[in-house]
Protein backbone atom coordinates (compact mmCIF):
# COMPACT_ATOMS: atom_id res chain seq x y z
CA UNK A 1 0.00 0.00 0.00
CA UNK A 2 0.97 3.36 -0.35
CA UNK A 3 0.27 4.88 3.05
CA UNK A 4 3.80 6.24 3.42
CA UNK A 5 3.16 8.57 1.06
CA UNK A 6 0.73 10.06 2.05
CA UNK A 7 1.99 11.95 5.33
CA UNK A 8 0.32 12.68 8.16
CA UNK A 9 -2.61 11.08 9.43
CA UNK A 10 -2.34 8.85 6.50
CA UNK A 11 -2.75 5.60 8.60
CA UNK A 12 -6.02 5.55 9.10
CA UNK A 13 -6.79 6.18 5.10
CA UNK A 14 -4.43 3.30 4.13
CA UNK A 15 -6.13 1.58 0.91
CA UNK A 16 -5.41 -1.97 -0.52
CA UNK A 17 -4.24 0.10 -3.59
CA UNK A 18 -4.01 3.57 -5.02
CA UNK A 19 -6.53 2.78 -8.14
CA UNK A 20 -8.82 -0.53 -9.31
CA UNK A 21 -9.28 -0.59 -12.51
CA UNK A 22 -12.18 -2.45 -14.55
CA UNK A 23 -11.37 -4.20 -17.51
CA UNK A 24 -8.05 -5.76 -18.93
CA UNK A 25 -8.56 -4.43 -22.52
CA UNK A 26 -6.71 -1.52 -24.40
CA UNK A 27 -7.65 0.77 -22.23
CA UNK A 28 -7.45 -0.92 -18.58
CA UNK A 29 -3.81 -2.57 -19.61
CA UNK A 30 -2.76 1.13 -20.77
CA UNK A 31 -4.13 2.63 -17.39
CA UNK A 32 -2.46 -0.21 -15.49
CA UNK A 33 0.83 0.70 -17.27
CA UNK A 34 0.97 4.24 -16.27
CA UNK A 35 -0.47 4.28 -12.90
CA UNK A 36 2.39 1.62 -11.77
CA UNK A 37 4.85 1.49 -14.70
CA UNK A 38 5.15 5.37 -15.04
CA UNK A 39 3.70 6.51 -11.39
CA UNK A 40 4.80 4.50 -9.38
CA UNK A 41 1.01 3.15 -7.88
CA UNK A 42 -0.37 0.36 -6.99
CA UNK A 43 -3.20 -1.21 -8.96
CA UNK A 44 -5.21 -3.87 -9.46
CA UNK A 45 -7.48 -4.71 -12.58
CA UNK A 46 -10.17 -7.07 -12.64
CA UNK A 47 -10.55 -8.83 -15.75
CA UNK A 48 -13.69 -10.51 -16.68
CA UNK A 49 -12.74 -12.91 -19.15
CA UNK A 50 -9.73 -15.59 -18.60
CA UNK A 51 -7.30 -13.54 -20.74
CA UNK A 52 -6.72 -10.02 -21.43
CA UNK A 53 -7.76 -8.34 -24.69
CA UNK A 54 -11.44 -6.87 -23.80
CA UNK A 55 -13.39 -6.70 -27.00
CA UNK A 56 -10.47 -8.05 -28.70
CA UNK A 57 -10.92 -11.40 -26.12
CA UNK A 58 -14.67 -11.71 -26.48
CA UNK A 59 -15.63 -10.98 -30.43
CA UNK A 60 -14.34 -13.62 -32.14
CA UNK A 61 -16.96 -13.78 -34.50
CA UNK A 62 -15.97 -14.97 -38.37
CA UNK A 63 -14.74 -11.81 -39.70
CA UNK A 64 -14.08 -9.68 -36.34
CA UNK A 65 -11.35 -7.49 -37.65
CA UNK A 66 -10.99 -3.52 -36.76
CA UNK A 67 -12.22 -1.18 -39.08
CA UNK A 68 -9.56 1.39 -38.54
CA UNK A 69 -6.42 1.11 -40.55
CA UNK A 70 -3.40 -1.29 -38.26
CA UNK A 71 -0.61 1.33 -38.19
CA UNK A 72 -3.02 3.60 -36.01
CA UNK A 73 -5.14 0.63 -34.70
CA UNK A 74 -2.06 0.81 -32.04
CA UNK A 75 -0.91 2.46 -28.88
CA UNK A 76 1.49 5.41 -29.40
CA UNK A 77 2.65 5.69 -26.33
CA UNK A 78 6.02 3.87 -26.90
CA UNK A 79 7.59 4.91 -29.98
CA UNK A 80 9.90 1.36 -29.95
CA UNK A 81 6.89 -1.08 -29.27
CA UNK A 82 5.01 1.12 -32.24
CA UNK A 83 8.27 0.87 -34.61
CA UNK A 84 8.62 -3.00 -33.73
CA UNK A 85 5.33 -4.15 -34.04
CA UNK A 86 4.50 -5.44 -37.57
CA UNK A 87 0.61 -5.75 -38.31
CA UNK A 88 0.22 -8.39 -41.02
CA UNK A 89 -2.85 -6.67 -43.16
CA UNK A 90 -4.55 -3.17 -43.60
CA UNK A 91 -6.47 -3.42 -41.00
CA UNK A 92 -6.36 -6.08 -38.15
CA UNK A 93 -7.88 -9.48 -37.10
CA UNK A 94 -9.57 -10.41 -33.93
CA UNK A 95 -6.62 -13.14 -33.45
CA UNK A 96 -3.56 -10.32 -34.43
CA UNK A 97 -5.19 -7.37 -32.16
CA UNK A 98 -5.33 -10.15 -29.48
CA UNK A 99 -1.92 -11.03 -29.68
CA UNK A 100 -0.96 -7.51 -30.03
CA UNK A 101 -2.78 -7.02 -26.63
CA UNK A 102 -0.99 -10.08 -24.90
CA UNK A 103 2.10 -9.16 -26.21
CA UNK A 104 1.55 -5.36 -24.58
CA UNK A 105 0.94 -7.50 -21.13
CA UNK A 106 4.08 -9.31 -21.44
CA UNK A 107 6.07 -6.73 -22.42
CA UNK A 108 5.50 -4.21 -19.55
CA UNK A 109 5.00 -7.16 -17.05
CA UNK A 110 1.47 -6.43 -16.65
CA UNK A 111 -0.20 -9.70 -15.88
CA UNK A 112 0.91 -10.07 -11.93
CA UNK A 113 -1.97 -7.06 -11.40
CA UNK A 114 -4.29 -8.30 -13.52
CA UNK A 115 -6.88 -10.71 -11.63
CA UNK A 116 -8.52 -12.48 -14.72
CA UNK A 117 -11.64 -14.62 -14.71
CA UNK A 118 -13.22 -12.11 -12.16
CA UNK A 119 -16.12 -9.47 -12.30
CA UNK A 120 -16.54 -6.33 -10.40
CA UNK A 121 -19.83 -6.40 -9.09
CA UNK A 122 -20.16 -3.21 -6.91
CA UNK A 123 -17.88 -0.36 -5.64
CA UNK A 124 -19.30 2.13 -2.89
CA UNK A 125 -17.52 5.06 -2.42
CA UNK A 126 -16.70 5.80 1.94
CA UNK A 127 -17.17 9.47 2.05
CA UNK A 128 -15.89 9.27 5.56
CA UNK A 129 -12.87 7.45 4.81
CA UNK A 130 -12.87 9.18 0.99
CA UNK A 131 -11.91 5.52 -0.24
CA UNK A 132 -14.05 3.08 -2.61
CA UNK A 133 -14.78 -0.28 -1.45
CA UNK A 134 -15.17 -2.88 -4.47
CA UNK A 135 -16.47 -6.01 -4.39
CA UNK A 136 -16.20 -8.80 -6.87
CA UNK A 137 -18.02 -12.13 -8.04
CA UNK A 138 -14.88 -13.89 -6.64
CA UNK A 139 -15.76 -12.92 -3.30
CA UNK A 140 -12.74 -9.98 -2.89
CA UNK A 141 -13.55 -6.87 -0.98
CA UNK A 142 -10.92 -4.18 -1.55
CA UNK A 143 -10.28 -0.77 -1.37
CA UNK A 144 -8.66 1.93 -3.30
CA UNK A 145 -8.47 5.75 -3.91
CA UNK A 146 -9.30 5.87 -7.84
CA UNK A 147 -11.95 3.68 -9.27
CA UNK A 148 -11.03 3.47 -12.84
CA UNK A 149 -14.16 2.15 -14.95
CA UNK A 150 -11.75 0.60 -18.31
CA UNK A 151 -14.97 -1.56 -19.37
CA UNK A 152 -15.42 -0.50 -22.43
CA UNK A 153 -17.93 0.97 -24.49
CA UNK A 154 -19.32 -2.19 -26.38
CA UNK A 155 -18.97 -4.52 -24.11
CA UNK A 156 -22.62 -5.49 -22.79
CA UNK A 157 -23.76 -7.52 -25.21
CA UNK A 158 -27.43 -7.73 -25.48
CA UNK A 159 -29.79 -10.26 -27.23
CA UNK A 160 -33.48 -8.91 -27.92
CA UNK A 161 -36.13 -10.21 -25.98
CA UNK A 162 -37.94 -11.75 -28.59
CA UNK A 163 -40.87 -13.75 -27.46
CA UNK A 164 -39.39 -17.56 -27.20
CA UNK A 165 -36.00 -16.30 -27.10
CA UNK A 166 -34.79 -19.35 -24.67
CA UNK A 167 -36.68 -22.06 -26.08
CA UNK A 168 -34.51 -22.81 -29.13
CA UNK A 169 -33.08 -26.10 -29.00
CA UNK A 170 -30.00 -25.83 -31.80
CA UNK A 171 -26.77 -23.90 -31.16
CA UNK A 172 -26.83 -20.02 -30.50
CA UNK A 173 -23.98 -17.78 -30.37
CA UNK A 174 -23.87 -14.00 -29.53
CA UNK A 175 -21.03 -12.26 -32.08
CA UNK A 176 -19.98 -10.16 -28.69
CA UNK A 177 -19.40 -13.42 -26.43
CA UNK A 178 -18.09 -16.15 -29.05
CA UNK A 179 -16.48 -19.20 -27.83
CA UNK A 180 -13.08 -19.35 -27.89
CA UNK A 181 -12.36 -22.52 -29.68
CA UNK A 182 -14.32 -20.58 -32.72
CA UNK A 183 -17.16 -22.39 -34.33
CA UNK A 184 -17.49 -24.54 -37.30
CA UNK A 185 -20.67 -23.99 -39.71
CA UNK A 186 -19.83 -26.35 -42.32
CA UNK A 187 -22.95 -28.36 -43.19
CA UNK A 188 -25.57 -26.14 -40.97
CA UNK A 189 -28.60 -24.34 -41.82
CA UNK A 190 -27.80 -20.82 -40.04
CA UNK A 191 -29.96 -17.95 -39.09
CA UNK A 192 -28.44 -14.86 -38.38
CA UNK A 193 -30.16 -11.99 -36.67
CA UNK A 194 -28.70 -8.17 -37.46
CA UNK A 195 -26.56 -6.18 -40.25
CA UNK A 196 -24.88 -3.87 -37.73
CA UNK A 197 -21.39 -3.65 -38.34
CA UNK A 198 -20.83 -6.73 -36.75
CA UNK A 199 -23.48 -9.14 -39.04
CA UNK A 200 -21.60 -7.12 -41.97
CA UNK A 201 -18.64 -8.88 -40.89
CA UNK A 202 -19.36 -12.12 -40.15
CA UNK A 203 -22.67 -12.51 -43.12
CA UNK A 204 -20.00 -13.05 -46.06
CA UNK A 205 -17.51 -15.58 -44.28
CA UNK A 206 -20.89 -17.61 -42.54
CA UNK A 207 -22.52 -17.75 -46.17
CA UNK A 208 -19.09 -19.43 -47.37
CA UNK A 209 -19.19 -22.17 -44.70
CA UNK A 210 -22.62 -22.48 -44.08
CA UNK A 211 -25.23 -24.91 -45.99
CA UNK A 212 -27.82 -22.17 -46.06
CA UNK A 213 -27.68 -18.80 -43.99
CA UNK A 214 -30.85 -16.57 -43.69
CA UNK A 215 -30.56 -12.94 -42.72
CA UNK A 216 -33.00 -11.31 -40.51
CA UNK A 217 -32.62 -7.24 -41.40
CA UNK A 218 -34.09 -4.73 -39.45
CA UNK A 219 -32.43 -1.89 -41.07
CA UNK A 220 -30.46 -1.79 -43.66
CA UNK A 221 -26.96 -0.06 -43.65
CA UNK A 222 -24.66 2.04 -45.98
CA UNK A 223 -21.77 -0.13 -45.74
CA UNK A 224 -18.55 1.12 -47.62
CA UNK A 225 -15.80 -1.54 -48.71
CA UNK A 226 -13.06 -2.06 -46.60
CA UNK A 227 -10.42 -3.17 -49.06
CA UNK A 228 -8.06 -4.73 -46.92
CA UNK A 229 -4.79 -6.63 -47.89
CA UNK A 230 -1.36 -6.63 -47.51
CA UNK A 231 0.32 -2.91 -47.12
CA UNK A 232 2.81 -1.83 -49.51
CA UNK A 233 5.78 -1.81 -48.08
CA UNK A 234 7.07 1.27 -49.37
CA UNK A 235 3.89 2.76 -47.30
CA UNK A 236 4.90 0.63 -44.35
CA UNK A 237 8.37 1.87 -43.93
CA UNK A 238 7.14 5.48 -45.02
CA UNK A 239 5.19 5.52 -42.41
CA UNK A 240 7.71 4.39 -39.74
CA UNK A 241 9.73 7.09 -40.55
CA UNK A 242 7.07 9.25 -39.69
CA UNK A 243 6.25 8.65 -36.44
CA UNK A 244 5.72 11.81 -34.87
CA UNK A 245 4.08 13.47 -37.65
CA UNK A 246 1.40 10.58 -38.21
CA UNK A 247 0.54 10.83 -34.28
CA UNK A 248 0.38 14.32 -34.89
CA UNK A 249 -2.08 14.69 -36.92
CA UNK A 250 -3.79 11.86 -35.92
CA UNK A 251 -4.17 13.42 -32.08
CA UNK A 252 -5.76 16.67 -33.64
CA UNK A 253 -8.33 15.11 -36.18
CA UNK A 254 -11.72 14.64 -35.60
CA UNK A 255 -11.92 11.08 -35.52
CA UNK A 256 -8.34 10.11 -34.97
CA UNK A 257 -7.73 9.11 -38.66
CA UNK A 258 -5.51 10.85 -40.85
CA UNK A 259 -8.56 11.74 -42.20
CA UNK A 260 -10.34 15.32 -43.26
CA UNK A 261 -13.56 16.88 -44.00
CA UNK A 262 -13.59 18.37 -47.15
CA UNK A 263 -13.54 22.00 -46.35
CA UNK A 264 -16.80 22.89 -48.28
CA UNK A 265 -20.30 22.18 -48.65
CA UNK A 266 -21.44 19.20 -50.96
CA UNK A 267 -23.55 21.91 -52.66
CA UNK A 268 -20.86 24.02 -53.37
CA UNK A 269 -19.41 21.29 -56.35
CA UNK A 270 -20.88 20.58 -59.44
CA UNK A 271 -22.26 16.98 -59.33
CA UNK A 272 -19.05 15.72 -61.76
CA UNK A 273 -17.06 17.03 -58.33
CA UNK A 274 -18.95 15.87 -55.95
CA UNK A 275 -18.70 12.03 -58.03
CA UNK A 276 -14.98 12.36 -58.02
CA UNK A 277 -14.58 13.04 -54.98
CA UNK A 278 -17.47 10.42 -53.73
CA UNK A 279 -15.40 7.96 -55.88
CA UNK A 280 -11.70 8.36 -54.65
CA UNK A 281 -12.86 8.00 -51.57
CA UNK A 282 -14.35 4.77 -52.30
CA UNK A 283 -11.88 3.47 -54.32
CA UNK A 284 -9.45 4.12 -51.08
CA UNK A 285 -12.21 2.24 -49.10
CA UNK A 286 -12.30 2.82 -45.40
CA UNK A 287 -13.97 5.53 -43.29
CA UNK A 288 -13.20 8.47 -45.89
CA UNK A 289 -16.89 8.67 -47.03
CA UNK A 290 -17.41 9.23 -43.35
CA UNK A 291 -15.48 11.14 -41.11
CA UNK A 292 -13.62 12.38 -44.32
CA UNK A 293 -16.38 13.29 -46.68
CA UNK A 294 -18.05 17.41 -47.43
CA UNK A 295 -17.82 19.11 -43.67
CA UNK A 296 -21.99 19.58 -43.96
CA UNK A 297 -23.23 15.85 -44.89
CA UNK A 298 -24.06 15.35 -40.65
CA UNK A 299 -25.78 18.64 -40.38
CA UNK A 300 -27.68 19.68 -43.55
CA UNK A 301 -29.74 17.48 -45.14
CA UNK A 302 -29.51 18.13 -49.04
CA UNK A 303 -25.84 17.68 -48.37
CA UNK A 304 -26.22 14.31 -46.83
CA UNK A 305 -28.88 13.21 -49.61
CA UNK A 306 -26.33 13.38 -52.29
CA UNK A 307 -23.97 10.59 -50.48
CA UNK A 308 -27.06 8.62 -49.24
CA UNK A 309 -28.08 8.61 -53.13
CA UNK A 310 -24.54 7.82 -54.25
CA UNK A 311 -24.43 4.66 -51.68
CA UNK A 312 -28.02 3.36 -52.95
CA UNK A 313 -26.53 3.36 -56.33
CA UNK A 314 -23.61 1.50 -55.50
CA UNK A 315 -25.74 -1.42 -53.97
CA UNK A 316 -27.71 -1.61 -56.53
CA UNK A 317 -24.64 -2.13 -59.07
CA UNK A 318 -23.72 -5.01 -56.60
CA UNK A 319 -27.02 -6.91 -56.39
CA UNK A 320 -28.03 -8.91 -58.68
CA UNK A 321 -31.31 -9.52 -57.72
CA UNK A 322 -33.70 -6.39 -57.38
CA UNK A 323 -35.75 -7.20 -55.19
CA UNK A 324 -32.96 -8.25 -52.71
CA UNK A 325 -30.65 -4.96 -53.58
CA UNK A 326 -34.10 -3.01 -53.18
CA UNK A 327 -34.55 -4.84 -49.47
CA UNK A 328 -30.70 -3.78 -49.16
CA UNK A 329 -30.80 -0.65 -49.79
CA UNK A 330 -31.31 2.12 -46.67
CA UNK A 331 -33.99 4.70 -47.20
CA UNK A 332 -35.11 5.37 -43.51
CA UNK A 333 -31.82 7.15 -42.15
CA UNK A 334 -29.39 9.40 -43.63
CA UNK A 335 -25.78 8.15 -44.55
CA UNK A 336 -23.40 8.23 -41.57
CA UNK A 337 -25.81 8.80 -38.92
CA UNK A 338 -25.47 5.08 -37.55
CA UNK A 339 -21.27 4.07 -37.14
CA UNK A 340 -21.00 3.26 -41.19
CA UNK A 341 -19.63 -0.27 -41.79
CA UNK A 342 -16.81 -1.81 -43.15
CA UNK A 343 -17.70 -4.44 -45.51
CA UNK A 344 -15.52 -7.49 -47.81
CA UNK A 345 -17.91 -8.99 -50.31
CA UNK A 346 -21.01 -8.11 -47.81
CA UNK A 347 -24.01 -7.24 -51.06
CA UNK A 348 -22.10 -10.06 -52.66
CA UNK A 349 -23.42 -12.65 -50.55
CA UNK A 350 -26.85 -11.96 -51.27
CA UNK A 351 -26.19 -13.27 -55.05
CA UNK A 352 -24.86 -16.77 -53.37
CA UNK A 353 -27.94 -19.33 -53.49
CA UNK A 354 -27.82 -20.70 -50.27
CA UNK A 355 -28.28 -16.99 -48.75
CA UNK A 356 -31.52 -15.64 -48.31
CA UNK A 357 -32.18 -12.03 -47.26
CA UNK A 358 -35.64 -11.70 -45.03
CA UNK A 359 -36.86 -8.23 -44.48
CA UNK A 360 -37.98 -8.26 -40.78
CA UNK A 361 -39.50 -4.73 -40.72
CA UNK A 362 -41.89 -5.63 -43.46
CA UNK A 363 -42.34 -9.10 -42.00
CA UNK A 364 -41.65 -9.00 -38.07
CA UNK A 365 -40.32 -12.32 -36.02
CA UNK A 366 -42.89 -13.39 -33.87
CA UNK A 367 -41.09 -15.84 -32.44
CA UNK A 368 -38.20 -18.09 -31.79
CA UNK A 369 -38.80 -21.35 -31.45
CA UNK A 370 -37.01 -24.58 -30.73
CA UNK A 371 -36.53 -25.39 -33.98
CA UNK A 372 -36.24 -21.75 -35.10
CA UNK A 373 -37.72 -18.90 -36.14
CA UNK A 374 -41.06 -17.60 -37.15
CA UNK A 375 -42.22 -14.66 -38.96
CA UNK A 376 -45.69 -12.98 -40.09
CA UNK A 377 -45.18 -14.69 -43.15
CA UNK A 378 -42.91 -17.89 -42.79
CA UNK A 379 -41.24 -20.54 -40.06
CA UNK A 380 -37.84 -21.56 -40.38
CA UNK A 381 -35.74 -24.09 -38.74
CA UNK A 382 -32.08 -23.84 -38.31
CA UNK A 383 -29.43 -25.96 -36.83
CA UNK A 384 -27.61 -22.64 -34.98
CA UNK A 385 -28.91 -19.20 -34.63
CA UNK A 386 -26.35 -16.43 -34.50
CA UNK A 387 -27.40 -12.59 -33.03
CA UNK A 388 -25.28 -9.84 -34.20
CA UNK A 389 -27.34 -7.63 -32.24
CA UNK A 390 -25.23 -5.68 -30.33
CA UNK A 391 -25.02 -3.88 -27.13
CA UNK A 392 -26.27 -2.30 -24.32
CA UNK A 393 -23.43 0.50 -25.37
CA UNK A 394 -21.57 2.92 -23.37
CA UNK A 395 -24.08 3.13 -20.66
CA UNK A 396 -24.74 -0.36 -20.00
CA UNK A 397 -21.07 -1.91 -18.65
CA UNK A 398 -21.59 0.72 -16.20
CA UNK A 399 -25.33 0.52 -15.15
CA UNK A 400 -24.13 -3.61 -14.76
CA UNK A 401 -22.38 -2.38 -11.79
CA UNK A 402 -23.51 -1.49 -8.58
CA UNK A 403 -22.06 2.23 -8.42
CA UNK A 404 -22.50 3.88 -5.28
CA UNK A 405 -20.99 7.65 -4.51
CA UNK A 406 -22.27 9.89 -2.22
CA UNK A 407 -25.10 9.35 0.13
CA UNK A 408 -24.84 5.61 -1.31
CA UNK A 409 -26.70 6.99 -4.87
CA UNK A 410 -26.44 4.73 -7.36
CA UNK A 411 -24.88 6.04 -10.92
CA UNK A 412 -27.28 3.88 -12.67
CA UNK A 413 -30.44 5.74 -10.76
CA UNK A 414 -28.50 8.94 -11.64
CA UNK A 415 -28.68 8.05 -14.85
CA UNK A 416 -32.24 6.89 -15.17
CA UNK A 417 -33.23 9.36 -17.74
CA UNK A 418 -29.48 9.32 -19.72
CA UNK A 419 -26.12 9.62 -18.77
CA UNK A 420 -24.66 12.97 -16.95
CA UNK A 421 -21.11 13.46 -16.89
CA UNK A 422 -18.12 16.27 -17.00
CA UNK A 423 -16.19 15.57 -20.24
CA UNK A 424 -17.76 11.95 -20.51
CA UNK A 425 -15.15 11.34 -17.39
CA UNK A 426 -16.01 11.36 -14.29
CA UNK A 427 -20.05 12.29 -12.71
CA UNK A 428 -21.02 14.97 -9.78
CA UNK A 429 -21.54 13.29 -6.44
CA UNK A 430 -18.68 10.47 -7.42
CA UNK A 431 -15.37 11.49 -6.49
CA UNK A 432 -12.60 9.38 -8.17
CA UNK A 433 -14.60 7.57 -10.28
CA UNK A 434 -13.33 8.10 -13.68
CA UNK A 435 -14.87 6.34 -17.05
CA UNK A 436 -12.77 5.63 -19.98
CA UNK A 437 -14.94 6.68 -23.17
CA UNK A 438 -17.43 7.02 -21.26
CA UNK A 439 -21.03 8.45 -22.46
CA UNK A 440 -19.93 12.14 -23.14
CA UNK A 441 -17.14 11.64 -24.64
CA UNK A 442 -15.87 11.49 -28.54
CA UNK A 443 -14.55 7.84 -28.02
CA UNK A 444 -17.10 5.71 -29.93
CA UNK A 445 -16.86 8.16 -33.04
CA UNK A 446 -13.40 8.03 -32.97
CA UNK A 447 -10.59 5.57 -33.85
CA UNK A 448 -10.80 3.75 -29.95
CA UNK A 449 -7.27 3.60 -29.04
CA UNK A 450 -6.52 7.77 -30.08
CA UNK A 451 -9.14 8.75 -27.30
CA UNK A 452 -7.82 5.81 -25.00
CA UNK A 453 -4.66 7.00 -24.68
CA UNK A 454 -5.92 10.47 -24.13
CA UNK A 455 -8.44 9.78 -21.98
CA UNK A 456 -5.84 7.32 -19.63
CA UNK A 457 -3.26 10.34 -19.62
CA UNK A 458 -5.26 12.99 -19.04
CA UNK A 459 -6.36 10.52 -16.26
CA UNK A 460 -2.79 9.94 -14.79
CA UNK A 461 -2.70 13.51 -15.04
CA UNK A 462 -5.54 14.81 -12.87
CA UNK A 463 -4.24 11.47 -10.31
CA UNK A 464 -0.74 13.00 -10.63
CA UNK A 465 -1.66 16.56 -10.07
CA UNK A 466 -3.57 15.63 -6.99
CA UNK A 467 -0.77 13.76 -5.33
CA UNK A 468 1.89 16.42 -5.63
CA UNK A 469 -1.39 19.06 -4.50
CA UNK A 470 -2.33 16.57 -1.24
CA UNK A 471 -5.37 16.51 -2.93
CA UNK A 472 -7.65 13.38 -1.68
CA UNK A 473 -10.48 13.62 -3.93
CA UNK A 474 -11.57 15.24 -6.98
CA UNK A 475 -15.00 15.47 -8.45
CA UNK A 476 -17.05 17.86 -10.52
CA UNK A 477 -19.45 20.28 -9.80
CA UNK A 478 -22.89 19.81 -10.45
CA UNK A 479 -22.81 22.82 -12.72
CA UNK A 480 -20.41 21.85 -14.77
CA UNK A 481 -21.61 18.72 -15.75
CA UNK A 482 -25.05 20.34 -16.40
CA UNK A 483 -23.39 22.60 -19.02
CA UNK A 484 -21.16 19.53 -20.31
CA UNK A 485 -24.14 17.33 -20.46
CA UNK A 486 -25.69 20.30 -22.35
CA UNK A 487 -22.88 20.99 -24.84
CA UNK A 488 -23.05 16.97 -25.71
CA UNK A 489 -26.73 17.94 -26.70
CA UNK A 490 -26.40 20.76 -28.34
CA UNK A 491 -23.86 19.54 -30.43
CA UNK A 492 -25.61 16.37 -31.41
CA UNK A 493 -29.33 18.37 -32.00
CA UNK A 494 -27.28 20.42 -34.61
CA UNK A 495 -26.98 17.43 -36.51
CA UNK A 496 -29.03 14.86 -38.32
CA UNK A 497 -27.68 11.75 -35.98
CA UNK A 498 -30.57 12.20 -33.09
CA UNK A 499 -33.12 11.71 -35.97
CA UNK A 500 -31.56 8.10 -36.78
CA UNK A 501 -32.50 4.99 -33.92
CA UNK A 502 -29.06 3.86 -33.67
CA UNK A 503 -27.00 2.80 -30.36
CA UNK A 504 -25.91 6.36 -29.77
CA UNK A 505 -29.01 7.64 -29.24
CA UNK A 506 -30.08 4.12 -27.05
CA UNK A 507 -32.57 3.44 -29.47
CA UNK A 508 -31.82 -0.56 -29.58
CA UNK A 509 -32.23 -1.26 -26.24
CA UNK A 510 -36.55 -0.70 -25.16
CA UNK A 511 -36.93 1.45 -22.29
CA UNK A 512 -33.24 3.00 -22.70
CA UNK A 513 -33.55 6.99 -22.34
CA UNK A 514 -33.08 8.22 -26.23
CA UNK A 515 -30.11 10.05 -25.15
CA UNK A 516 -27.41 11.03 -28.07
CA UNK A 517 -24.33 9.47 -25.35
CA UNK A 518 -21.29 10.63 -27.51
CA UNK A 519 -19.89 13.54 -27.66
CA UNK A 520 -19.40 15.08 -31.49
CA UNK A 521 -16.83 17.92 -31.04
CA UNK A 522 -14.14 16.02 -32.61
CA UNK A 523 -11.05 14.32 -31.00
CA UNK A 524 -8.75 16.64 -31.21
CA UNK A 525 -11.05 19.94 -29.90
CA UNK A 526 -12.07 17.49 -27.25
CA UNK A 527 -7.97 16.99 -26.37
CA UNK A 528 -7.76 20.54 -26.90
CA UNK A 529 -10.97 21.16 -24.08
CA UNK A 530 -9.46 18.80 -21.73
CA UNK A 531 -6.13 20.40 -21.68
CA UNK A 532 -7.20 23.61 -20.88
CA UNK A 533 -9.31 22.88 -18.29
CA UNK A 534 -6.30 21.28 -16.35
CA UNK A 535 -4.27 24.38 -17.46
CA UNK A 536 -7.10 26.48 -15.70
CA UNK A 537 -6.71 24.49 -12.13
CA UNK A 538 -9.25 22.46 -13.02
CA UNK A 539 -11.78 24.23 -13.83
CA UNK A 540 -15.48 22.65 -12.94
CA UNK A 541 -13.83 20.28 -10.77
CA UNK A 542 -13.52 20.43 -7.01
CA UNK A 543 -10.78 19.13 -5.39
CA UNK A 544 -10.23 18.54 -1.96
O1 LIG B 1 -24.39 -3.89 -33.22
P1 LIG B 1 -25.44 -2.85 -33.85
P2 LIG B 1 -23.02 -4.41 -33.85
N1 LIG B 1 -34.86 -7.67 -34.21
O2 LIG B 1 -26.25 -2.37 -32.71
C1 LIG B 1 -30.34 -5.59 -35.17
C2 LIG B 1 -18.62 -1.53 -33.16
N2 LIG B 1 -18.03 -2.50 -34.06
O3 LIG B 1 -22.50 -5.45 -32.92
O4 LIG B 1 -30.43 -1.38 -36.95
C3 LIG B 1 -34.17 -7.59 -35.34
O5 LIG B 1 -24.79 -1.88 -34.71
C4 LIG B 1 -30.17 -4.12 -35.42
O6 LIG B 1 -31.22 -3.61 -36.19
P3 LIG B 1 -31.53 -2.01 -36.15
C5 LIG B 1 -19.20 -0.39 -33.98
O7 LIG B 1 -19.05 0.80 -33.29
C6 LIG B 1 -16.82 -2.20 -34.57
O8 LIG B 1 -23.18 -4.76 -35.26
O9 LIG B 1 -31.50 -1.61 -34.72
N3 LIG B 1 -32.98 -7.02 -35.45
C7 LIG B 1 -28.84 -4.11 -36.12
O10 LIG B 1 -28.94 -4.47 -37.46
C8 LIG B 1 -20.63 -0.82 -34.08
O11 LIG B 1 -21.51 0.24 -34.36
C9 LIG B 1 -16.23 -3.05 -35.42
O12 LIG B 1 -32.85 -1.87 -36.76
C10 LIG B 1 -32.45 -6.50 -34.34
C11 LIG B 1 -28.08 -5.21 -35.38
O13 LIG B 1 -29.06 -6.06 -34.79
C12 LIG B 1 -20.85 -1.42 -32.72
O14 LIG B 1 -19.66 -2.13 -32.46
C13 LIG B 1 -16.86 -4.22 -35.80
C14 LIG B 1 -33.11 -6.56 -33.11
C15 LIG B 1 -27.22 -4.67 -34.27
O15 LIG B 1 -26.30 -3.77 -34.80
C16 LIG B 1 -22.02 -2.36 -32.61
O16 LIG B 1 -22.09 -3.17 -33.77
C17 LIG B 1 -18.09 -4.52 -35.27
C18 LIG B 1 -34.38 -7.18 -33.08
N4 LIG B 1 -35.09 -7.24 -31.96
C19 LIG B 1 -18.67 -3.66 -34.40
N5 LIG B 1 -32.32 -5.97 -32.19
C20 LIG B 1 -14.92 -2.71 -35.95
O17 LIG B 1 -14.29 -1.70 -35.87
C21 LIG B 1 -31.22 -5.56 -32.82
N6 LIG B 1 -31.30 -5.88 -34.13
C22 LIG B 1 -14.40 -3.73 -36.64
Amino acid sequence: TQQDQRGAGAEERATDFDAVVVGAGFSGLYMLHRLRNEMGLTARVFEEGDGVGGTWYWNRYPGARSDSDSYIYSYSFDKELWQEWEWSERYPGQEEIRGYLEHVADRYDLRRDIQLSTRVIGATFDEEKGVWEVSTDAGDTVTARFFIAAVGALSAATRPDIPGRDAFEGEWYHTGLWPQEGVDFTGKTVGIIGTGATGIQAIPLIAEQAEHLTVFQRTANYAIPARNGPVDPEVKKARKEDYEGIWERVRNSFAGHELWFIERGALEDSPEQREREYRARWDRGGFGLWVGNYQDIFANKEANDTISEWMRQRIAERVDDPETAEKLTPRDHAFGTKRVPLETNYYEAFNRDNVELVDVKETPIEEITPTGLRTEHAEYEFDALVFATGFDAMTGPLNRIDIRGRGGRLLREKWAEGPRTYLGLTSAGFPNLFFITGPGSPSVLTNMPVSIEQHVEFVSKIVGDMRERGAETIEPTQRAEDEWSGHVQELAHATLFPESATWYMGANIPGKPRVFMPYLGGAGPYREKCDEIAKNDYEGFVLN
